[in-house]
């Protein structure tokens, strides 16, 4: 693969953006050292007899429910006979030179988010005739010459979407969303599907919603009918900076103005909340988030009554 001659962005066109991620990074690794561990279920991190937790886990480990991030007590206790390795970081980076070797033939354009996981903006690459799709499955094909290892791809015109569609054809998968296929991504993403939303968040998330409700209700009953004009989704980023996103309810076919009417259009409320958090999320960059809230914004004053909702920790 020879240079990349970069062109410059004389028209607006939408991106490309390769997310490539690692299979198991460090098990992967840890079996192609090891071949005798393949097949079998391994995972690395802490030992089970003290208060190590799991670093990642190897798929066949994953069949049993261990995963990242769980206390290797817990991991035995899934799986009786996982056999545990301790992490050995130096070799994780050579191999993630390797890696970043094959991204920068490709590009200098590279945004590395971890060991094994990058952002590639591919926009302006000339080679297989500018085909994001034919860069990833180059990418992946040299990852596996060089390494042994398999990685997943993900290809869209940003890079929140990327991310998510490197995940979608896990282990050793290449997902490519089209520029004109975003909007019904994103639409039907589930919830939990967003990067640093777990399945946890999702249904705090809803018990928010829940919040919201009585709150509303109670806030009827002492002031009597309150129009809601307006809902609006809040974050706080790591960097604990504010950022927020309003809608308007006009678009809804009737007016809010007691707690049944809120009941009436929980579910599409539900959903465009969902849709606001994921907008205001990318918008953010994917920032990683301390906190989340929700809110409406009442007519009546003091209008922001709402607004000091119990937030919702992830951080
Ligand atoms: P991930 O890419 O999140 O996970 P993974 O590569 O093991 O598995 P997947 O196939 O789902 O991508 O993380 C990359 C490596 O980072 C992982 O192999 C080990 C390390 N890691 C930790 O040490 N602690 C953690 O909590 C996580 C999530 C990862
Ligand atoms: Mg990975």
């Amino acid at each position: 693969m020879g240079a990349q001659t970069l062109t410059p962005h004389l028209e607006q066109r939408p991106q490309k953006i390769i997310h490539i991620d690692m299979d198991c990074f460090f098990a992967a690794v840890e079996e192609l050292d090891n071949p005798k561990l393949k097949g079998k279920p391994v995972a690395v991190g802490g030992s089970p007899t003290g208060r190590g937790v799991l670093c990642t886990a190897n798929y066949e480990a994953r069949k049993y429910g261990v995963k990242s991030a769980m206390s290797s007590a817990e991991a035995i206790r899934r799986c009786p006979q996982l056999i545990f390795i301790r992490p050995r970081s130096k070799r994780y980076s050579e191999v993630s030179a390797i890696i970043r070797e094959v991204f920068e033939e490709v590009t200098p354009q590279i945004q590395p988010l971890s060991l094994d996981e990058a952002y590639l903006d591919v926009t302006n690459c000339e080679i297989f005739n500018g085909s994001a799709t034919l860069i990833a499955k180059y990418i992946k094909e040299e990852i596996f010459k060089r390494t042994g290892l398999t990685a997943s791809a993900g290809v869209a015109p940003n890079l929140f979407l990327a991310k998510i569609a490197s995940d979608w054809k896990k282990p050793n998968g290449l997902f490519v969303i089209g520029p004109d296929e975003t909007a019904k991504f994103a639409k039907d993403l589930p919830l939990k599907k967003v990067p640093g939303i777990g399945k946890v968040t999702e249904e705090r998330l809803n018990f928010l919603w829940e919040e919201l409700e009585e709150r509303y209700e109670r806030h009827c009953k002492k002031r009597g009918p309150s129009t809601a004009q307006k809902i609006f989704v809040k974050v706080k980023t790591h960097d604990f900076n504010n950022h927020s996103l309003e809608r308007t309810l006009k678009f809804l076919e009737v007016a809010i103005e007691k707690p049944e009417d809120l009941k009436k259009v929980r579910s599409y409320l539900l959903d465009t909340t969902k849709e606001m958090f994921k907008e205001l999320y990318e918008r953010i960059d994917q920032k990683p988030l301390r906190l989340l809230g929700l809110g409406l914004r009442l007519a009546t004053s003091p209008c922001n009554e709402l607004e000091k909702l119990g937030q919702l920790r992830l951080l």
